[in-house]
């Protein structure tokens, strides 16, 4: 018997219909974060990146060009099993030398993404870019007193509300569209509730934008602090989720980078799925704060993944990796995230949820903590393996071989 066949077997005995979970899995569309490529730059300036995120590291070969960035990101998409999504940032819009600021961006702008989304049949992803602009004053944008400013950017998330519509219609996938600003203060402010009232004010005068609630799915993320914002921040978790909550067909998108440390996204995917038809995540590896370290196969990552699936929620969370790394190669980076978020998915989908939940329900708590042992050690590998093979990628570490052909040949010339 060969190792899958045998592996089939050891799952089996637990319950578990290991064919379903693969062909559940072929279907999960897990969006790719286009700015993994170029640590967060984008295309439309040439400042720093601001809104209290950071990338760290200086490896040589990140893209330049939305040419460069296709590229990188093909090659990605080329070693990881499973459904890609398109994520993308207004900041990456293909201007071609046309001087056009963010509030006026068309539909136009994005053509090329879309048709690199169609090559690859992938829907897309959206977030309108409140950072890294002349018009983010005293580093606050939605929430700014500054009334030009407010508008400035208001009139930005509308032009992405109907650049979302666009995408939507031209895939044929609803594109979510995800409302996150750094809006904040580094030290104490004399008023807490000014800025978010006009926070609160500039996401419904976006949200007014006509749109098909079908095909565009706003979400708001919220934020405990940034760098250089440590004091306050305007989408704070109460702010976000009482949004979301109180505004129809928006939906509250968690980021497990952006709590407090202690604080698990596992516990509070099953928590929000008690009220909200449908919620967003942003899928990072947090290190002490918000670092967005490259997402492993580790304890917490394998928690989340559980979580959506044993709540039978694969059709109302929708997923995003989001993390920027800067100091290893980044196709790397890119395909080690997707492929762990892709083992996480896999391993949860190989749990026998229904046998571990009569065990809690019976108080059978010891044998619960026996099996869930027991689990950690099944075959797991063989699986996976034969999964990246029927999906035509590499099943084992073969693939960070072409990884580095692509840098010898491709990355170190471009200096
Ligand atoms: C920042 C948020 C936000 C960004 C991206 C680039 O803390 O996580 O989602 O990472 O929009
Ligand atoms: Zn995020």
């Amino acid at each position: 018997m060969d190792r899958y066949e045998s592996a089939k077997k050891r799952y089996e005995d637990f319950g578990v219909d290991v064919e379903k979970a693969i062909a559940t899995i072929k279907n999960l569309p897990v969006s790719l974060h286009c700015w993994q490529g170029d640590d967060v730059k984008g295309f439309d300036q040439d400042g720093p990146l601001t809104g209290g995120i950071q990338t760290t590291g200086n490896y040589p070969g990140k893209a330049r060009t939305w040419q460069e960035l296709m590229a990188d990101m093909e090659k990605v998409i080329s070693l990881c099993p499973g459904k890609k999504k398109l994520n993308l940032h207004a900041s990456y819009a293909i201007l071609d030398g046309e001087q056009v600021d963010r509030d006026r961006l068309e539909p136009r702008h994005f053509a090329k993404w879309v048709e690199f989304a169609k090559k690859h049949n992938m829907g897309i992803d959206f977030n309108p870019t409140f950072f890294s602009h002349p018009m983010c004053k005293d580093g606050l944008t939605l929430s700014s007193p500054d009334e030009s400013v407010r508008r400035f950017w208001i009139n930005h998330g509308k032009a992405c509300i109907r650049i979302s519509q666009y995408f939507a219609e031209e895939t044929g996938v609803p594109c979510v569209m995800n409302i996150w600003t750094g809006d904040g203060y580094k030290d104490i402010p004399a008023d807490r509730m000014g800025p978010r009232m006009r926070y609160k004010e500039s996401i419904e005068e976006i949200l007014s934008e006509p749109f098909d609630k079908a095909k565009v799915k706003p979400c708001v993320e919220s934020k405990v602090f940034g760098i250089g914002v440590e004091a306050f921040t305007a989408g704070s978790a109460e702010f976000s989720l009482s949004f979301a909550a109180m505004h129809d067909g928006c939906l509250p998108l968690m980021d497990n980078g952006h709590y407090h440390p202690t604080e698990v996204v596992s516990d509070k995917i099953p928590a929000l799925l008690c009220f909200f038809p449908e919620i967003a995540l942003h899928i990072t590896r947090p290190i002490r704060w918000d670092s967005d370290h490259v997402v492993l196969f580790d304890d917490e990552t394998k928690e989340m993944a559980k979580e959506i699936v044993r709540c039978d929620a694969l059709d109302r969370v929708y997923m995003a990796l989001d993390y920027f790394d800067a100091s290893i190669n980044r196709i790397s980076a890119w395909t080690v995230g997707f492929r762990s978020w892709q083992k996480a998915l896999l391993s949860a989908l190989l749990t026998p949820n229904a046998l571990l939940k009569k065990l809690q329900d019976e108080n059978s708590m010891t044998k619960l903590m026996v099996l869930n042992e027991e689990i950690k050690t099944l075959p797991f590998g063989d699986i996976w393996a034969h999964y990246c093979e029927t999906e035509g990628v590499p099943a084992d570490e073969s693939w960070y071989a072409q990884v580095e052909a692509y840098e010898k040949e491709v990355l170190s010339k471009r200096v």
